[in-house]
This record gives C-alpha cells, structure tokens and sequence, in this order.
C-alpha cells in the first residue's frame, strides 16, 4: 500500500473549496505567529523560563494568581501591539458571504474555530468590514475564550477590558521586572499582594483571565460538535494538534468523508493523513491557496 501523500496542488484545492457546502477552520497559535505572538512550541512555550502550559491552570491560579496574573499581563501586552496578518484577513474575509461566493459558490456555511485567545481574528474582522461588506458575526468561535474578558472567580461577572495595564500593580511589578533584567540581575518573581490583582467590579472579588485553561471544560464544545459533525471541508491552520478537543475535529471531518487541508511551516500530528498540506507561513499559503493574494 503506497504511502498516502497530501497534495500541495492548488488547483484540485479550489475544485475541493469550490464543491464545498460546510466549511471549518481550525487554528491555532501558528496562524497568529506573524503577528508577533509567541506559540507554544519551541521558544515561545517559555515565559520567564516557566512552561506557558503549566500556568493556564486553575492550580496553578489557586498555588500563585499573581504569577498566573502576570502571565497573563505579559500575553495582554503583547496582543494589543500585535496587528493582525494576511492569515486573519484572508478568514475574516472568507467570513463576508459575498467574499465567499466566488470561491466556495456551493458553501451554506463558514466558521472559523480559533483556539487563540489574542482577540486578532476580531480584530481582522473589523479591518475588512465596509458599508457593503460584513463579515458574518456568528462564523468566529473562539472556542479558547478570550484573554481580554476579564471575569469574577466569585460572581462570574464578566467585562471585555482591554485597559493597559489591567491594573497598577501589574504595570509595576512589569516596570520592576524589566529593570531587574536591565540591571541583569537574576530573574526574581515579583510577588503582588492579592488585594492589588485585579478586582471585580460588581463584588470587589479576584478575578481572572476569561479563557479555557488545562482542565477545564470548553463551554461551546456542543455547538462545536455539530458543526464538525456536518463539515465537508476542514482548513487545519497553524496548530500542532496536539491539545483536545480541537486536536480531532479533523480527523472526525475525515471519518464523515469530508476533506481537510492543512497549512503548516511544518509537519504536524495529522499532517500525514491529510488530503492537502500546504508547507509554509500560513499568512502566505493560506491567501494563496484562497486566490486572495496578489498572484491571483
Ligand atoms: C477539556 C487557553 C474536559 C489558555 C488553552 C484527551 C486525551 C488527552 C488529554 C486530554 C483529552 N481530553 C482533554 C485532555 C486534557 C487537555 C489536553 O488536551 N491536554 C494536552 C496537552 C494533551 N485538554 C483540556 O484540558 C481541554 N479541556 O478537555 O475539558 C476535560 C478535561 C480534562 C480531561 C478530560 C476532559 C482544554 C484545553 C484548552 C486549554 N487552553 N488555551 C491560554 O491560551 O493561556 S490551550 C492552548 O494550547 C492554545 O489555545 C492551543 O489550544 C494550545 C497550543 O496549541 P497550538 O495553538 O497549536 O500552538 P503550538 O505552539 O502547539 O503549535 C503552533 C503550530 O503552528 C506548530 O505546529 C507550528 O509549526 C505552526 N506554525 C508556527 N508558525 C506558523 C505555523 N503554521 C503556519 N504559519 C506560521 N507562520
Ligand atoms: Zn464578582
């Protein structure tokens, strides 16, 4: 039995988008790469040398809200100097009807599945939307959460707050930090007292990060499952595929006979099974594979 090998043939991709009736993307920290936000593989996995995945934990919230708190300061800070890449563009405006009909005429619906919580595919969103052309709210599902919802641990009350620094001590403790490794002094973890973290503002309660952490379950996975049981078509974009459930919407597309196509700079977990993998800088390949580059 020959090895299956994707195809990276873009005309057969479009004859495949073009037939298309149900469409998915699946992303992940790859797709924002360009944009300046670290993934969580390699070099960007490591915060003050602490492994970014062992601090989006409810235990590691409860053992140290204010490292966690930090953390999460620090990813804040660097979305909101990141723009979004022509990878959010080119899937914000796959998600203007319009936009769509020409290169997936047969398409009833799009969704955009993001595992990233930076906020840039809203942002990208709003970039493409014009008098005549909106892109459809309902197609972005961030399935993650969002890092700049900011939510009670007591009242869940939560607000969108994207206020830099959240808080006074979070900017200080940052100030202090840097200028601990500006004077290179060994990195300490400076310590801020509970009732300095940010607070709710209906019951004056801790608050924390309004995303999915390791444990936790993921409140849209039923509208999620549904639409991942009735795709024809999975766009896997910037993901190592390794974190569930997000990791097998693919392969369940797969299963039900739907096709999927990958974009990574690599070889990912599924890569080999998939029907197309196009390798490279997904805010390249991506407009290309959709006709939306310059090239078209
Ligand atoms: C849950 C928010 C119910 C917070 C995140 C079944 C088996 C085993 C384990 C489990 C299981 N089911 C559940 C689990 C446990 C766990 C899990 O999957 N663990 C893993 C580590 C094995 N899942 C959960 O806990 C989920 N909850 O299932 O609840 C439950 C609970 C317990 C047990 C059973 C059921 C919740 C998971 C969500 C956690 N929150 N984020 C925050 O961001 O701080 S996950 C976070 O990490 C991201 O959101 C993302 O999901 C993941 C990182 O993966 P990627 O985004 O793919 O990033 P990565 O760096 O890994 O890869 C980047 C890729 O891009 C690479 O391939 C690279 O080559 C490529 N790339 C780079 N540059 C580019 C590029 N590609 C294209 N272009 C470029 N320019
Ligand atoms: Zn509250």
């Amino acid at each position: 039995m020959p090895r299956h090998i994707p195809s990276n043939n873009i005309q057969e991709f479009r004859a495949i988008l073009h037939a298309a009736k149900h469409i998915i993307v699946v992303a992940g920290a790859g797709l924002s790469a360009a944009s300046g936000i670290p993934t969580f593989r390699g070099a960007g996995g490591m915060w003050r040398s602490l492994d970014a995945m062992s601090l989006a934990t409810p235990e590691a919230f409860a053992k140290d809200p204010s490292l966690v708190w930090q953390f999460y300061h620090y990813r804040r800070e660097k979305a909101l100097r990141a723009e979004p890449n022509a990878a959010h563009v080119a899937l914000a405006k796959l998600s203007i009807p319009s936009v769509r009909a020409s290169i997936a005429p047969s398409s009833k619906t799009f969704h955009l599945i993001t595992q990233n919580v930076d906020g840039l595919s809203t942002r990208a969103a709003r970039a493409v939307t014009t008098a005549q052309e909106t892109p459809d709210a309902s197609a972005l599902l961030e399935m993650h959460g969002r890092l700049f919802d900011v939510r009670c641990t007591k009242c869940s009350h939560t607000t969108l707050d994207f206020s830099s620094p959240l808080c006074q001590a979070l900017g200080d403790a940052d100030r202090a930090h840097e200028d601990e490794v500006a004077a290179g002094k060994k990195e300490t973890q400076i310590s801020i007292p509970l009732e300095d973290l940010p607070k709710c503002s209906v019951c004056n309660s801790l608050t924390r990060p309004g995303v999915v952490w390791f444990g936790e379950s993921i409140p849209l996975l039923p509208q999620l499952d549904k639409l991942v049981e009735q795709a024809d078509l999975c766009l896997v974009v910037g993901t190592s595929s390794l974190v569930q459930p997000a990791a097998s919407f693919a392969w369940q597309v797969q299963e039900n006979g739907g096709r999927v196509a990958v974009f990574n700079v690599e070889d990912s977990l599924g890569t080999d099974t998939a029907d197309f993998f196009f390798q490279g800088g997904c805010e390249i390949e991506l407009p290309r594979a959709l006709g939306m580059d310059d090239t078209a």
